[in-house]
């Protein structure tokens, strides 16, 4: 570090603004490289704030040109410049104050605040971007309207966008031309966006329920609007569904969107003027998978989703984030199950958080889902606060019930309206609306971790008797944690295969430390079918009977516990086999598994996607969460062990599942998702059982594949097979990510996460290849992201070059971009659970980051990892 360390912020220490603003007036003026902003401020003191209260305008990476009062300068005396804003001394209670600043775009490597993206000027102001734009109180509950004027040349930058409606537009002298915008909605300044370019654009209508027509229009660059068709329906849907389930229209006369190169995120969900990732707005067969067009349809609904649930309703402090990304994830979620098969929706959230959520919850950066304090607050935009916090939003949904649930929304949106507000004032308009009681329920937004209950039972003369128990590990900064309101979703198997009639018992409430609950009348044991539907986000400990197992695979009508079943299957064999591995001993065969699976395939769900979902194994990242610290040789030969000998056993079976290329062309619909999804698993199969002739099909069936998931499927097969099969394929499809950039990415990570030997030979000579750019996220996430999060042997090679690989760019991209930079800190800063040497090495390039200089993202998250 060179400097003061940067301190964080808390929770605890928050205080209203001592000044309003009303309305901003902007205006900027975009130049050859500078960039002049202008703005208007109309201020009032807030009359709960002292007389001489000063007023403090956050700002950073901007040169100051001029500053007034009232049309006055203001004299050296009265105001003071720092690297991280402005101070007036004691400002009069009510004023115009007009600041001028010069920006630079091009310099702006970030990508918050004013940027370029390509030839695209665009703004990315969440969390604390605007005050790159200019001296502003950066903070959600400082709400204006905002009225923008946008003056560029007009060859180089013929489309000028801003929230809200167009007021005005014309011609300039010297070839340059302006808009202006006016956003009628008081909103935070973190709302805010700008887009100036050469954009070509796609529109249409949308008529509301009340009969009013909003314009839709889409802006991409020249030559992909071609792409643009699946996003602009998915926002129909959207539209129609938030009407039809909430009551919620849309509220101005357009909704614009606009696709761009360079994004830190996915998307983001300024009003009226959303600023999408081309990863998540562009689609097309050729060019993105089934994967990919249910993202697009999923993030386009989200940003919608946030009008209401963000925009109308927001935060009132950054520690409120879950507030509106919690309740939007879960809108997103009821959308996404209202627009594809419910159970493997379901089944795929449940895998990205144990995946991913589980082990954030038991690492350094475990943090409440409302957290305490922070220093960079784009570290927060973390699976827990979206992920955890949804699945919060969705106990309440199973404990209110959907009536009272969605009545308890509506309350909290109309209470609220135009409101900047807290987790708290959500939870208490659900409690008015339904007359509910949350208070324990509270404890989920304060305490972290993962609870785990652990499952007892017993069975003697006709009568079945289950014993919860739940306890919260310590977390960084928290112990002793107290019992949560968990709703524990359950069914009761009997050996027929038939469903005990467990009426409101079918949800058990668990408040205590422990509970037990007895069934009566059983002719035998039942089976039991745990934590249905994953109606909470913890971990199930129970003993599980093997032949349990393989009746619930068979029998359970509920998808997420019957894919569970499955699941837990696997994770037994794999652990069997790590013992084995670890005691030197062959690794025992999977008997059980390929007889339930065998038996499963014999009578297989109708559900095609449903089906490929149980087929899939759980990834090595959940065998490894399954250690408190884990051996990485003894998870890759396991699960690699354990897959080899599942595809050995089912070659003829799966062989029935290859599908050639779609009758009729590419539909993205269900049951044609399901189809392409069950062809792929069977191929990943047939080239794990290496079964015979299987390159030659994967190379017939990349070249006849007429869309984006079934070349994929073809190649993700070759990926670990060297060989010629493999060169032709590959070269082919690096040729056709030529003129692509989405395309090119998925080429960067499939190298990235081959198994072929000399793994981190291979990223590091990609490093210089002329096609890879540390300055696009997207590229970055495709090679670097995908190596240190899906090579698990290639990161972990034995010698510590990944973890000296993976440095290395963090330490280049902390200068270029120190937000992407600290999210790829994380791999690093899981060393505590790897076990060995390896641990030791991860943790030494962590200790040797901290010595460098380094931007707040990157020292928040490497200090807290190395504590
Ligand atoms: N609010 C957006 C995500 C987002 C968050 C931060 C960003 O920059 C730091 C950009 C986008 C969403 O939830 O979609
Ligand atoms: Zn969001």
């Amino acid at each position: 570090m060179t400097g003061p360390a940067p301190q964080p912020k808390f929770r605890r220490d928050y205080q209203p603004p001592a000044y309003r603003i009303d309305h901003v007036d902007l205006h900027v003026d975009i130049g050859e490289g500078v960039t002049r902003i202008g703005s208007r401020l109309s201020i009032a003191r807030d009359r709960a704030a002292a007389a001489d209260a000063p007023l403090r305008l956050d700002g950073r990476a901007m040169q100051l040109q001029a500053i007034r009062i009232d049309g006055e300068p203001v004299p050296e005396s009265d105001y003071s410049v720092d690297a991280e804003g402005l101070t007036l001394s004691a400002p009069p209670a009510a004023f115009e104050l007009a600041i001028e600043v010069d920006v630079d775009p091009d310099a702006n490597t970030a990508l918050e605040g004013l940027y370029r993206s390509g030839r695209i000027l665009c703004t990315q102001c969440e969390a604390e971007g605007f005050s790159r734009i200019t001296y502003f109180p950066d903070r959600p509950d400082v709400m204006a309207t905002y009225r923008t004027r946008i003056e560029a040349d007009a060859g180089r930058y013929p489309v000028l966008l801003s929230n809200g409606d167009r007021v005005d537009h014309g011609t300039l002298p010297g070839g340059r031309h302006f808009a202006v915008y006016e956003d009628p909605f008081a909103k935070p300044c973190y709302l805010f966006a700008m887009v100036a370019g050469d954009l070509a654009e796609v529109a249409d209508t949308y008529r509301t329920g009340s009969g009013r027509d909003v314009a839709l229009r889409f802006y991409t660059d020249h030559g992909s609007e071609n792409e643009l068709g699946h996003a602009l329906h998915s926002l129909k849907q959207a539209m129609a569904w938030d009407e039809k389930t909430y009551g919620l229209e849309y509220d101005l006369d357009t909704y614009m969107v606009v696709a761009v190169g360079s994004f830190n995120m996915g998307a983001m969900e300024n009003k009226g003027l959303n600023i999408f990732n081309t990863s998540c707005v562009l689609a097309s067969p050729d060019t993105a998978t089934d994967g990919d067009y249910i993202r697009v349809r999923d993030v386009v609904a989200h940003e919608y989703f946030h009008n209401w649930t963000g925009n109308r309703v927001t935060c009132r402090d950054w520690f409120q984030l879950s507030l509106k990304e919690s309740l939007t994830v879960f809108r997103e979620q009821q959308f996404a199950a209202d627009h594809g098969s419910p159970g493997v929706t379901r089944i795929e959230q449940v895998r990205m958080l144990r995946d991913i959520q589980f082990p954030e919850d038991a690492g350094p950066n475990a943090h409440p889902v409302r957290p305490e304090s922070y220093i960079e607050m784009n570290n927060f935009y973390t699976i827990t606060i979206y992920e955890k916090g949804a699945e919060i939003i969705r106990m309440l949904h199973v404990i209110l019930g959907h009536e009272g649930f969605t009545r308890g929304v509506q309350h909290y949106l109309s209470e609220h309206d135009g409101g900047a507000v807290t987790i708290e004032d959500f939870v208490t308009a659900l409690e008015i609306a339904n007359g509910a009681d949350l208070a324990r329920f509270r404890l989920w937004y304060s305490q972290a971790g993962t609870p785990v209950v652990t499952v007892r039972d017993d069975y003697a003369g006709g009568r079945y008797r289950l014993t919860l128990s739940q306890h919260t590990p310590d977390t960084p900064g928290q112990t002793d944690k107290a019992p949560l309101h968990i709703p524990f979703g359950l069914g009761l198997i009997e050996s027929d295969g038939r469903a005990v009639d467990l009426g409101e018992r079918s949800l058990l409430t668990l408040e205590q430390p422990e509970q037990s609950w007895t069934f009566e009348g059983l002719s035998a044991r039942p089976v039991p079918s745990l934590l249905r539907g994953f109606s909470a986000p913890v971990r199930v400990e129970y003993d599980h009977r093997t032949e349990d197992l393989a009746h619930l695979l068979t029998h359970d009508s509920d998808p997420v516990a019957r894919w569970e079943a499955g699941q837990e299957l696997a994770l037994a064999a794999m652990r069997a086999a790590v013992s084995a591995y670890q005691a030197g001993e062959a690794l025992p065969d999977p008997t059980a598994l390929i007889e339930a699976v065998a038996r499963l395939l014999g009578d297989p769900p109708a559900d095609h996607e449903l089906l490929a979902e149980m087929l899939t194994l759980p990834t090595e990242r959940r065998l490894a969460d399954q250690y408190a610290q884990f051996d990485v040789d003894a998870v890759v030969a396991s699960h690699g062990h354990v897959k080899r000998q599942l595809a050995a056993a089912l070659q003829t079976r799966v062989e029935d599942f290859l599908t050639g290329p779609s009758a009729g062309g590419y539909r993205f619909e269900p049951a044609e998702v399901g189809r392409r999804r069950l062809n792929a698993v069977a191929l990943d199969y047939l080239a794990a059982g290496d079964a015979s002739g299987i390159d030659a099909l994967c190379l017939a069936l990349y070249h006849d594949a007429d869309n984006m998931t079934d070349r994929m499927a073809a190649l993700q097969a070759l990926r670990d097979r060297p060989g010629p099969a493999r060169d032709e394929a590959m070269a082919a499809f690096a040729e056709r990510g030529r003129g692509h950039a989405l395309v090119l990415d998925k080429w960067f990570s499939l190298q990235a996460t081959s198994r072929l030997p000399g793994a981190v030979a291979r990223v590091a000579e990609l490093d210089a290849d002329p096609r890879f750019d540390a300055t696009n996220p997207n590229r970055v996430r495709a090679l670097v992201g995908s190596f240190a999060r899906g090579n698990l042997p290639g990161f972990h090679q034995e010698d510590g070059a990944g973890y000296a690989w993976l440095a290395g760019h963090i330490r280049q991209l902390n200068e270029l971009n120190p937000q992407i930079a600290a999210r790829l800190v994380t791999p690093l800063a899981e060393w505590a659970q790897v076990a060995g040497p390896r641990g030791t090495a991860m943790r030494e390039q962590l200790a040797g980051l901290a010595g460098a200089s380094l931007s707040p993202d990157v020292y928040e998250m490497v200090t807290r990892a190395l504590d």
